[in-house]
């Protein structure tokens, strides 16, 4: 039987265990919004993970919608980026990074000239966003023309091209949350009367469009693709066929060989069971590796890959307070607690200073 903590290869990328670090975000990127060198310093302490999914990083200016989350579209990110994937290479681990525009889940103090965000949509979202006067509502969104579509789906190709610059394994596309790519996907968010809405065939067309530029630029075999099919975050509410959405959304990307599809099952960091999803019918139509995420407990985790039912199963939360998790894992240790104050922005406090079982007395 596979083990959580056995090597495994996934695409072009060898992994020492199962145990994936989630993408996290944490709001720490320096001017030009250029990761830290602390940065560098968190993921290293984490590189005990088979792989490492960095937090969330957009591809474009007009990508972004929190305070001082990195970009991976300048060549001080870039370098910035450097940084990051040479510590944790240095440390024996694996990194890809996560690739995100948020569309409409952001506020015009965060956008080039105080634009309005864009989206598949001009509804706005009922949701906050992060900025530098705190928590507030998000702002409203333009609906993209038509003719504004490609310039997005190339700086996905362009990002992917930048990663692998930056010394990246590979990438994950963020299909999920609510995002710009889930805004097109849902027809509860997705009211486009052209070719990028309406059948289930149009609001799959940039995810499609997406995937074919980001595989162009650096292969299938270093490229995975995050969904969260039910999840209700960032307003995303339920498309009214998800089943037949996402199955379609999976089965097209098949010529794609994805080295790995990244399923979080029900809400996004709530309750797994918020809406049924059939999630062995989606594995039936992806042929790479399957990444689960979703409040896994350490026996469920055994479990899920011992069974053949994952590959791979990513924790988020625990990292963040367990730079060790992999060990305490493997030990069956207690992990700490995270301290939710020092969850987005900030320094070191909460963000490098989470001790490892090593430096804890027993
Ligand atoms: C928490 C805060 C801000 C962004 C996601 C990138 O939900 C995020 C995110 C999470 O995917």
């Amino acid at each position: 039987m596979p083990s959580l903590f056995d090597p495994t290869r996934i695409g072009d990328i060898a992994l020492a265990n199962r145990i994936v670090m989630a993408p996290l975000t944490r709001n720490r990127a320096a001017a030009g919004q250029v990761p830290s060198p602390l940065a560098a310093d968190y993921y290293a302490q984490r590189a005990s993970a088979g792989l490492i999914i960095s937090e969330a990083s957009q591809v474009c200016p007009e990508g972004q919608g929190y305070l001082d989350t990195p970009g991976i579209h300048s060549p001080e990110q870039i370098a910035g980026w450097r940084r990051v994937t040479d510590a944790v290479h240095a440390r024996g681990g694996r990194i890809v990074i996560q690739l995100w525009h948020v569309g409409r889940i952001s506020h015009v103090s965060l956008q080039p000239g105080g634009a309005a965000p864009v989206s598949s949509t001009a509804r706005i979202a009922n949701g906050k966003t992060f900025t530098k006067d705190g928590f507030v509502p998000v702002s409203a969104p333009r609906a993209l023309r038509r003719d504004e579509i490609p310039g997005i789906v190339a700086a996905y190709g362009r990002a992917a091209r930048n990663a692998i610059d930056a010394g990246f394994d590979g990438v994950e596309v963020h299909g999920a949350n609510g995002y710009l790519i889930d805004q097109f996907l849902r027809d509860s968010i997705n009211d486009r009367s052209d070719d990028y809405g309406g059948s289930i065939g149009n609001r799959t067309r940039l995810l499609r469009e997406v995937m074919h530029a980001v595989t162009a630029e650096i292969g299938g075999s270093r490229t995975g693709l995050r969904l969260s099919p039910v999840t209700p975050s960032n307003d995303a509410g339920q498309d009214s066929d998800a089943q037949a959405l996402f199955n379609h959304a999976v089965e097209q990307l098949a010529p794609l060989g994805l080295a790995f599809l990244h399923v979080v099952e029900g809400q996004t960091g709530g309750a797994r069971d918020v809406a049924h999803f059939d999630y062995a019918a989606l594995r039936t139509r992806f042929t790479g590796a399957w990444m689960v995420n979703n409040g896994y407990s350490r026996q469920m985790a055994m479990d899920v890959v011992a069974s053949g039912v994952a590959e791979l199963v990513a924790f988020g939360r625990p990292f963040i307070g367990n730079p060790d998790l992999v060990r305490r894992l493997r030990e069956d240790a207690p992990w700490n607690a995270l301290d939710s104050q020092t969850l987005y922005g900030g320094g070191a406090e909460g963000y490098t200073d989470y001790p490892t079982l090593d430096a804890q007395p027993a």
